[in-house]
């Protein structure tokens, strides 16, 4: 059964237990399940990763990429966290791996510090969400399905 690979940032973990009025209530594993859900209508499973580390983030790209030419894998729904901001290694990631990749964002970076209105990731997304919390991922897996 193809899969989808929902891939988070530095501090997801967090999701749930602090900062409710920007991020929202739900934690990553109620994401996950509703993840598990939409990716059900189209006969596809979900594996639903999150590390705080930039290399890792890369070395899971690097996997997706292959895995999509081996035709197990769909795409990737990535929210890097801060690291959307910040990170040249993730943005080459995406574009040496081909990996089709939906960026999503729980909140509206762009009704936020200057610094968040950056993405390096964006320009090699085929797709951007952003500040429509956890129904964001919904709509990437959505957005996949095209
Ligand atoms: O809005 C998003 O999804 C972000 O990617 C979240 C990142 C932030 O650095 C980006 O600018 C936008 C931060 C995630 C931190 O998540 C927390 C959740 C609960 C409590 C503390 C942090």
């Amino acid at each position: 059964m193809p899969a989808v690979l929902v891939l988070n940032g530095p501090n997801l973990n967090l999701l749930g237990t602090r900062e409710p009025e920007i991020y929202g209530s739900q934690t990553l594993a109620d994401i996950g399940q509703q993840c598990e859900r939409v990716a059900a209508e189209f006969g596809w499973t979900v594996e639903v990763r999150q590390t705080n580390h930039e290399g890792v983030l890369v070395d899971w790209l690097q996997e997706a990429g292959a895995a999509v030419r081996t035709g197990s894998l769909i795409g990737v729904v990535l929210n890097p966290g801060a690291y959307t901001h910040t990170s040249v290694a993730i943005r080459d990631a995406i574009e040496g791996a081909q990996v089709p990749v939906i960026e999503v964002h729980l909140s509206n970076v762009h009704a936020r510090e200057a610094f968040r209105h950056q993405s390096y990731v964006s320009p090699v997304a085929r797709g951007v969400i952003i500040g429509l919390g956890a129904y964001g991922y919904e709509l990437a897996i959505r957005a996949l399905a095209r």
